[in-house]
């Protein structure tokens, strides 16, 4: 493991080319990841069979040889441990079917049992025994604040009014919510760091609904919380994290804290002024416009090029697209990207 590309970045070590990964490089844009998905209506269902998500996480892995691999999941798999009704109909994105609609709804939870996502790190098994040796594994988690946003909009939404309306009506309660939610990504994380993940990524892809104010109150106090318990667990201490905020109202230069590894750049960042401002303390991930990916191969190139540039003499900068890639992407054209970054 000590060769991984990927995990020297994260300790700030330099590598001749940059190691690439991508947010969700298994997914729908590969017909292999079509061809397994059209035997389940509940998408799931399918998280819910440990080798069929090991056989997901390594179809990118056998198409491109990426330099990480993650976790075949979803960030919602803790919502549905708490019983909120979570299904993925056909052609839709998630609905809960329970969501947390007062704030009573918060006070009777049923308590988190992690032994409920048993199949989730049956998966990390199964993913590592495929894996070579020498490939980490990404385990992830939402961050609190993005998963409650879920569990009270009950799916995804444009605006999340629902949710605007709760934090505005009962914040005291959704604070307690929030911190239920940090002791479950803990306890989840952990779990998946015994089972055999290398690095963890907690999402906030959320974090653009929050004021610059409010990101602090309601988002990163609770991700802070979770790395905390993770940074003084001995199983977990050791474990690169790497933060993910999706637009941040707030300069990552003013809430980037010290348990965290890398920072994950959104693709509307601009990755020279903050790799300026981040240098020599954090890896730095991203952070392409999935969309340039709808472009010619020589504007794909162009692109990836105009970034390695600027990263080229950072210690520790790690390949990704700045958010997840999306259904409507050609493989083809990820190839192309590929082979411009390692050229
Ligand atoms: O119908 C289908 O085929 C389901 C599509 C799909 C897939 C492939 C969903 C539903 N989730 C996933 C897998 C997934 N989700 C992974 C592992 C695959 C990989 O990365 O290679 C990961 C890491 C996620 C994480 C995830 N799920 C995030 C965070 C990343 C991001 O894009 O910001 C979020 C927000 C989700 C929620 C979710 N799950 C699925 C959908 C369609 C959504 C978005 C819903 C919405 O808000 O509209």
């Amino acid at each position: 493991m000590n060769s991984s590309k990927f995990l020297k970045a994260l300790n700030l070590q330099s590598n001749t080319t940059p190691p690439v990964w991508f947010m969700r490089q298994a997914g729908r844009y590969l017909p292999e990841y079509q061809e397994i998905r059209k035997n389940y209506t509940n998408f799931l269902d399918m998280c819910k069979q440990p080798e069929t998500c090991a056989e997901l996480a390594l179809q990118p892995i056998d198409r491109y040889g990426l330099d990480a691999s993650i976790l075949f999941s979803d960030i919602l798999t803790i919502p549905d441990a708490f019983n909120l009704g979570l299904a993925f109909h056909e052609g839709e994105g998630p609905k809960f079917s329970n969501p947390i609609s007062s704030a009573e709804d918060i006070n009777h939870l049923d308590a988190f049992d992690v032994n409920t996502l048993d199949y989730v790190f049956k998966a990390v098994e199964e993913t590592k025994k495929l894996l070579p040796k020498d490939l980490p594994l990404i385990g992830f988690c939402g961050s609190p604040w993005t998963l409650a946003a879920y569990s009270i909009e009950g799916g995804g939404s444009k605006d999340f009014y629902k949710t605007k309306s709760f934090m505005k009506h009962h914040p005291a309660e959704l604070q307690k919510f929030l911190e239920i939610l940090s002791n479950a990504c803990y306890e989840y994380l952990r779990q998946q760091v015994l089972s055999g993940v290398n690095a963890i990524q907690i999402f906030d892809s959320w974090a653009d609904l929050l004021s610059e104010t409010d990101l602090e109150i309601y988002s990163l106090q609770y991700s802070k919380m979770l790395t905390q318990l993770l940074k003084t667990d001995p199983v977990t201490s050791n474990i690169p994290i790497i933060l993910f905020e999706k637009a941040p109202n707030k300069k990552i230069i003013d809430f980037a804290y010290e348990d965290l590894s890398c920072i994950s750049l959104h693709w509307q960042e601009d990755i020279l002024t903050i790799s300026n401002e981040l240098s020599g303390r954090f890896a730095i991930q991203g952070n392409l416009n999935p969309k340039v990916l709808l472009e010619t191969d020589q504007s794909i190139y162009e692109e990836v090029k105009k970034i390695c540039t600027i990263m080229k003499e950072y210690p520790g900068y790690i390949f990704n697209l700045g958010h997840g890639i999306t259904p409507d992407i050609d493989p083809e054209k990820v190839k192309i990207m590929i082979d411009a970054i390692r050229e």
